[in-house]
């Protein structure tokens, strides 16, 4: 007794290339507290100064039963409004972070993504879940409305009208219904199949060269939302930015000479 209170709420494991981010307050299905935003961010950052040595992250929720049940409802209990901007913003300041990370971010859900839990999710790259996950953004059953990107990135996943939908009623869907709605990238029957998955996908893609991914992900980011215009401006000066790398000419040589290229990442 005692030591979950002295516990790291997050916690940052390594296999490998392979980051794992683990939000560990189980028995507050993870809910995202001001210390909880503030440790993932720090340690995004931390693993951002590593440069290419990390090709991948999975970000998961201990204890099984929830990746995030949302933000802290007691901590948002008897904010001010300017109060409550500035958790707002330091969720979104988190959203910021991983989608600047230079590899791919994968949320691995199993169990409740709610709320701020939902945002977070989708800050990621993709969302990967288990059978036994639920999703939704439940804000206007406690009187509020999504404050970390649920507004902006669910009509983005699922289209404007599915968005309204889900938004308004704060209904929960499964893992099922958010796969077919394009929500979830891809659906397991349990944690330790997710998990497996979700290694398989970032050692596949660090196959490939680690500037060209990150790249992609710059275009893909901001890109995302802006007319079509602005984006292809943003992909032309990442497409651009590739021919800056030695990736780009041992990729291309090695495909004239018929051999496998030897990525440097740099
Ligand atoms: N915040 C704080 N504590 C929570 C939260 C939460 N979001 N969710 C669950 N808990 C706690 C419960 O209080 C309970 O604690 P205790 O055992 O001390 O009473 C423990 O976790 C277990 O929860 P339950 O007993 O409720 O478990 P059930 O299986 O009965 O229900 C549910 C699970 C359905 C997930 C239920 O816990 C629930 O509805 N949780 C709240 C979900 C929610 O409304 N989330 C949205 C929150 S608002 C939000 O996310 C705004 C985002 C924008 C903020 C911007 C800054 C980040």
């Amino acid at each position: 007794p005692g030591t979950d209170e002295v516990r790291p709420p997050v916690r940052v494991e390594r296999d490998g290339v392979v980051a794992t981010v683990v939000i560990d307050r189980p028995k507050a299905l993870n809910a995202l507290s001001p210390d909880v935003l503030r440790a993932l961010a720090a340690a995004f950052d931390e693993l951002a100064a590593e440069g290419d040595a990390v090709r991948g992250v999975l970000v998961v929720g201990e204890g099984g039963r929830a990746f995030v049940a949302g933000a802290d409802i007691r901590s948002l209990a008897t904010l001010t409004p300017e109060e409550g901007a500035e958790s707002a913003r330091l969720g979104h300041r988190v959203a910021a972070v991983i989608e600047a990370f230079p590899a791919p971010v994968i949320a691995c859900v199993d169990g409740f993504a709610l709320g701020g839990g939902l945002e977070l999710a989708m800050a990621c790259d993709m969302i990967y879940a288990t059978d036994a996950s639920a999703f939704g953004q439940p804000e206007v059953r406690l009187g509020l409305i999504p404050g970390f990107g649920g507004t902006v990135r669910l009509p983005r996943a699922v289209g404007l009208s599915f968005a309204k939908e889900l938004i308004y009623t704060g209904r929960r869907i499964d893992a099922a219904t958010a796969e077919a709605a394009g929500l979830v990238a891809r659906r397991f029957p349990d944690r330790e199949a997710l998990l497996a998955g979700a290694r398989a996908t970032i050692d596949e893609v660090a196959q490939n060269a680690w500037t060209a991914v990150a790249l992609a992900k710059r275009v893909l980011v901001e890109a995302s939302g802006t007319p079509t215009a602005t984006a292809s401006d943003l992909e032309v000066a990442g497409f651009a930015d590739a021919f800056r790398t030695d990736d780009m000419r041992e990729g291309v040589a090695a495909f004239i000479e018929k051999r496998e290229p030897r990525f440097s990442g740099r």
